[in-house]
C-alpha cells in the first residue's frame, strides 16, 4: 500500500519514569508512516482524497502533550491509536518514539520504541436462550459500538435456532456482525467477556443456557489456536445458526483455511442436512 512519512518531528513533553522527566520534560523525535491509497488523489491533485501531513504532525504534538506516560511504549500506543481514529483512509501506522536525552547516566545517541498498528476486520457470533434474548443481542450490539477503537460495520438480522449440542434447553436468538477494530484477538476476546458478564452470563453448564454467548468467528484470515482461543472459530461448518447470519452479511468472504465462500459452506452443509 502507499506510504506517507513524517521524519524526526520535534516535540517538547513530559514522559518518563523519572521524576525529573516529568517535571522538566525533554526532547522527543517522532516517526510515523501512514499506510492509505494515494491514487486518486495523485489523479486529482485533491488533498481531501489524501490525509495532510501537516494535520497528522500537528496532532501528533497535541497528542505528545496533552497527557504524560511514564513509558514510551505507552506514549506510542496511543498516538498510532490516535493516527488512526483521526482519519478512516489510515489503514495502518508504523511509529517511531525517540527519546535523545533519556537520563539514565550513560552516553549514548537515543532510545527508541518502534510500533505498527492496524485496523483490523473481525467477524462477532451472537447468541441467546434466557431471558430477554433480544435485548441481550442488540445491547452486545451497543456495547460494542461503544468500545474504543470498534466500528460495527454490518449487523445480520436476528433468526431463531433450535439449540445445538446439548439440546434440552430453550432456543435460542442467534445472529452475526462485522466489526471493523484496532483491538488484537486476545484484547476483543476480553472485551465480548466484559460483555457477557453485563448482561449477568453465568458459566454453569457446557453448552448450557445463557443469556449471551459473543464468539469471535474471524478475525482477518488469521488462523491461531491457544489456550483461549480458536479462530477461525470451530465446527462452524456443522453450525447453521453460525452460518446463516454469516451468510446474510458477508455470502462471499472466504474461510481462511476450507478456502470457500461462506455460502458454499452453508449450501454444503443444507445438503448434507437434506
Ligand atoms: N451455542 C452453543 C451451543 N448450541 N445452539 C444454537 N441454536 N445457538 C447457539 O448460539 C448455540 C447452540 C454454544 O455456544
Ligand atoms: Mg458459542
Ligand atoms: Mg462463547
Amino acid at each position: 500500500m502507499d506510504q506517507i512519512s513524517i521524519k524526526d518531528l520535534v516535540v517538547f513533553a513530559n514522559h518518563g519514569v523519572f521524576p525529573e522527566e516529568t517535571t522538566l520534560g525533554q526532547k522527543f523525535l517522532l516517526s510515523c508512516t501512514l499506510y492509505l491509497d494515494t491514487q486518486k488523489a495523485g489523479k486529482t491533485d485533491d488533498l481531501d482524497a489524501s490525509v495532510n501531513y501537516g494535520t497528522i504532525s500537528h496532532l501528533l504534538t497535541q497528542k505528545m502533550q496533552e497527557r504524560t506516560f511514564k513509558l514510551i511504549e505507552a506514549a506510542a500506543d496511543y498516538l498510532a491509536e490516535s493516527v488512526l481514529l483521526s482519519d478512516p483512509k489510515i489503514q495502518a501506522v508504523d511509529l517511531e518514539l525517540k527519546k535523545p536525552w533519556a537520563p539514565i547516566g550513560l552516553p549514548l545517541d537515543c532510545v527508541s520504541v518502534r510500533i505498527s498498528r492496524s485496523w483490523h476486520e473481525a467477524y462477532i457470533a451472537l447468541g441467546s436462550n434466557l431471558g430477554d434474548k433480544e435485548k441481550y443481542l442488540s445491547d452486545a450490539v451497543e456495547g460494542l459500538k461503544n468500545t474504543p477503537g470498534c466500528v460495527v460495520e454490518k449487523c445480520s438480522s436476528w433468526i431463531t435456532t433450535a439449540p445445538y449440542g446439548y439440546t434440552d434447553q430453550d432456543e435460542f436468538r442467534n445472529g452475526a456482525l462485522k466489526l471493523r477494530t484496532l483491538l488484537s484477538p486476545h484484547a476483543l476476546l476480553d472485551r465480548l467477556h466484559e460483555l457477557e458478564q453485563e448482561a449477568n452470563r453465568q458459566r454453569q453448564i457446557h453448552w448450557g443456557p445463557r443469556t449471551l454467548d459473543l464468539d469471535i468467528l474471524f478475525y482477518d484470515d488469521l488462523c491461531l489456536d491457544d489456550d483461549d482461543l480458536c479462530i477461525p472459530h470451530v465446527d462452524m461448518k456443522n453450525r447453521d445458526f453460525v452460518l446463516v447470519p454469516l451468510v446474510e452479511i458477508a455470502p462471499y468472504k472466504h474461510h481462511p483455511v476450507y478456502h470457500v465462500t461462506l455460502k458454499e459452506m452453508l449450501d454444503e452443509l443444507k445438503a448434507r442436512e437434506r
